[in-house]
């Protein structure tokens, strides 16, 4: 079957002026709540919580969180999280979760830590959330105030220091040690391998988090000394599907750009890197976790007092070889299993595939010498 008319594709531009922002530019502001809200009761405590922020968002709320001076959890999306580490939570979900603040104020989009999802069973926490978008991210009850932040930070005024008033800086660079401490005693497991992973990823282009563990693990143990503010990811309700694709379309125009993904979600996406002759792939690298399968389901309490066959439709276990997606598409493929064998990973004019296979029994322990840290 034809069509009738004659199918011409016009010029198309894909800018954000062309698209429209989301939210309508002249919304009339009204910051005066927020503003009492954030002068009041301090001694409740105040944490704020920093989502996704677009790069035009990021300055004023470095500003913002520095001149506020209160603890914080910068999610690696914001931008921000190597920036503001001197008011960062180590461990933030446990340490949260062990002694909830009285406020949280939650900048940009919603979290995708733990913690967040824990506030809907803790009514008694007062949240404030300012976002593009005005979605509260919570069915509980909460305050959404929809607004740009280089809009909604400039009209709260001055801001005055509201200070660690539950104390929760002070424990955070011994938790931080801590943690430095279980990545050097377990060096191939895998935060460890993500740490070194990290270091590689900092100085290049950009990173892409793919759902599950990655995104979890890069906000607790990637390295802090070296800002990487092009951070995009895709979590929850957004699958493990496409994944791959959504890098590379974000990507087209990057040099020096990275993926994290799990095996499961780079395996889902098997044909995205067929459009790897279209687009930019100087220094690209594709970096895949290859621990075996779903292992962020194996971390679930319920899974744990399950039989080990139900545990295993669960996880997925699998043992593709990778070497062979990279065959496919014609990238560079290196497998990592242990520190030095970063060395040769050199990016270059063709795409790498980084596969990285943790060491499981470092990884387990790891795992259950990180269960014993209490705070
Ligand atoms: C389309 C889709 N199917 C299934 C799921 C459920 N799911 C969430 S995480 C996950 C496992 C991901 O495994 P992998 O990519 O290997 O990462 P890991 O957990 O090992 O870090 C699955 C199957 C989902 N999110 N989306």
């Amino acid at each position: 079957m034809e069509f009738e008319e004659a199918f011409e594709p016009g010029v198309e531009d894909f800018t954000r002026e062309t698209l429209g922002e989301f939210s309508a530019a002249k919304d009339r502001l009204d910051v005066a709540a927020l503003a009492r809200w954030l002068r009041e009761e301090h001694y409740k405590g105040i944490v704020v919580m920093v989502g996704g922020l677009e790069p035009d968002e990021r300055e004023d709320v470095f500003h913002f969180c520095s001149d506020l001076g209160v603890p914080l959890v910068a999610e690696a999306t914001s931008g921000l999280r190597e920036a503001l580490e001197g008011l960062a939570i180590h461990d933030a979900d446990r340490v949260l979760k062990a002694r909830p603040p009285g406020k949280i104020l939650r900048l940009g989009e919603v979290p995708s830590g733990r913690f967040w999802r824990d506030l809907e069973d803790l009514p008694e926490i007062s949240i404030w959330s300012v976002c593009r978008n005005g979605l509260p991210g919570l069915a509980r009850e909460s305050n959404v105030l929809r607004g740009r932040m280089d809009r909604v930070i400039p009209a709260l005024g001055e801001i005055a220091l509201a200070d660690d008033a539950l104390d929760y800086l002070p424990g955070a660079s011994g938790r931080a040690t801590r943690i430095d401490e279980l990545l050097e005693s377990y060096p191939d497991s895998e935060p460890a391998l993500l740490r070194t992973l990290s270091h590689y990823v900092s100085i290049g282009g950009g990173l892409f988090l793919g759902n599950s563990l990655p995104i979890r693990e890069w906000n607790l143990f990637a390295q802090w000394a070296r800002p990487v503010p092009s951070v995009r990811a895709n979590r929850g309700a957004n699958g493990i599907d496409g994944q791959v694709s959504t890098w590379l379309g974000w990507s087209a125009d990057v040099s020096e750009t990275w993926a994290v993904v799990g095996d499961l979600t780079a395996l889902y996406d098997l044909a995205a890197p067929f459009v790897l002759e279209q687009i930019n792939c100087q220094g690209r690298v594709l970096a895949v976790i290859n621990n075996g399968g779903g292992k962020i389901f194996e971390r679930l309490p319920r899974l744990q007092t399950m039989s080990p066959r139900a545990a295993e439709w669960m996880s997925n276990p699998q043992t593709a070889d990778l070497s062979g997606l990279a065959t496919l598409w014609g990238m560079r493929h290196l497998r990592i299993r242990t520190v030095d064998d970063f060395d040769p990973c050199e990016s270059g004019e063709k795409t790498l595939l980084l596969e990285i296979v943790p060491d499981a029994a470092q990884t387990t322990s790891f795992w259950a010498a990180w269960d014993r840290i209490s705070h």
